[in-house]
């Protein structure tokens, strides 16, 4: 093993400029013509669920997408409008949702910078909640990334892979072939082992489940798709905890869909109730995160937010970032009362495709340290549910002021650390 000490070294760096203009147009209207997501009765039993839906998708000349049968019961598919009125009348139907785009939270304005570390580096986010300094590092723990896939091979997520999870995306594996399900992965658990980068678990397993493609992009019936093998394979891989770095429009019943007709919302309160505890970005529109799902889901998930770090250090002495002072909270991160914990998300160093180390900005990776000091709560606190999870992580973290400030007056959120776990 090279162990030189010149740390990280810049190889190559790019700068990509996206249109900034993309997010925001998407969130006027992201439905998908012609695609929806058919959630069949809770009584439907779960032998019945095939039968069922073959024979509406038969019936109404539908094109079958994906079928569900645990976080909800029922299937996605291109049909015509006059049969989908059809189909909301069936009496073995509950509701017909519209399929919509969902993308991941990264700045459309990011920096890729392609590094090559030949010693362990302390990422600043994973200092900045102090995860150094804990004593249990999530052995035990097994994390859903749900997400673009994760680069099996890479030589600092070596043990940390459960097995090769599950893909969404058709013609793909679970590898990541986007980069941003690897970034995500190493954040919560790359390994302690003499290169690289180290995670906030590192002791903690992960299990990649795609549902974005090598674009960074998605739909809730492929998102579904994701936490529907979560919800039946929970039991039998001891999954915990579940990453979302991924977001897009809606709002949120506070009833699990069951109000308004929400068919993700309703998958993820099942996985819920299946014991697993779901992380999920608040986005990186400068806006209410009550107005992007999953973020709004206040029953059901943590919402994170995204804080600027500079140095690894509380306090704000460190230099200003591209998207604020030191120890503020990110000029892009979405805020709001649905927002549970902020946590670092500017200027991410983590895993990359192919092998590399890769820096990053956005709530997305905001998200994966509090996925990792919920594995480390989880390590500590066995059988806590998802609100001694989140409730337990805001007891123990940073009160504003002790260490950070926020000058916009958006974000009275807890700011995680772990130091106590
Ligand atoms: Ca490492
Ligand atoms: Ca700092
Ligand atoms: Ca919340």
């Amino acid at each position: 093993m090279i162990n030189k000490k010149i740390g990280i070294a810049v190889v190559l760096g790019i700068l990509l400029l996206v249109g900034a203009g993309q997010v925001l147009a998407k969130q006027k209207d992201d439905t998908i013509p012609g695609q929806y997501i058919v959630v069949l009765k809770d009584s439907v039993a779960d032998s019945d669920v095939d039968s069922v839906v073959s024979d509406l998708v038969s019936k109404h000349n539908a094109g079958e997408l994906y079928s569900y049968h645990k976080a909800v019961k029922g299937f996605t598919a291109t049909i015509s409008d006059s049969e989908v009125d059809k189909i909301k009348k069936d009496p073995r139907v509950d509701f017909v949702s519209e399929d919509r785009v969902v993308s991941i939270d990264k700045v459309n304005v990011e920096k890729i910078g392609q590094v090559t570390a030949q010693s362990e580096t302390i990422p600043t986010g994973v200092s900045r909640v102090a995860a150094t300094n804990t004593v249990n590092k999530g052995q035990g723990v097994n994390i859903a990334v749900i997400d673009t896939g994760i680069y099996s091979a890479h030589p600092d997520l070596q043990g940390a892979i459960l097995n090769s999870g599950t893909s969404c995306i058709r013609r793909t594996s679970s590898q990541d072939d986007n980069g941003h399900g690897t970034h995500v992965s190493g954040t919560i658990a790359a390994r302690n082992n003499g290169i690289g980068v180290v995670g906030v678990a590192p002791s903690a397993k992960l299990v990649p489940v795609k549902v974005l493609d090598r674009n960074g992009s998605g739909t809730w019936s492929s998102v579904i798709c994701g936490i529907d093998w979560v919800t039946n394979h929970a039991a039998q891989y001891n999954i915990k905890v579940a990453n979302m770095s991924l977001g897009g429009g809606g709002t949120s019943d506070n009833n699990c869909g069951n109000t308004n007709n929400d068919a993700l919302h309703k998958a993820i309160c099942r996985s819920r109730d299946a014991g697993v505890t779901y992380v999920v970005a608040a986005g990186n529109s400068a806006a209410d995160a009550a107005n992007s799902v999953p973020s709004a889901y206040d029953d059901a998930v943590i919402t994170v937010s995204a804080l600027a770090d500079s140095d690894g250090n509380a306090g704000g002495v460190g230099a200003a970032t591209s998207y604020g002072n030191d120890d503020t909270f990110a000029s892009f991160s979405n805020f709001g009362s649905v927002v549970d914990l902020g946590a670092p998300g500017v200027d991410i160093l983590s895993t990359w495709k192919g092998g590399g180390y890769a820096i990053l900005s956005g709530t997305s990776m905001a998200t994966p340290h509090v996925t990792g000091a919920a594995a480390l709560y989880l390590d500590a606190h066995p059988g806590s549910t998802w609100t001694q999870v989140r409730d337990g992580l805001m007891t123990i973290g940073e009160e504003k002021g002790f260490g950070h400030t926020d000058p916009s007056g958006l974000h009275p959120e807890i700011v995680l650390n772990v130091n106590s776990l």
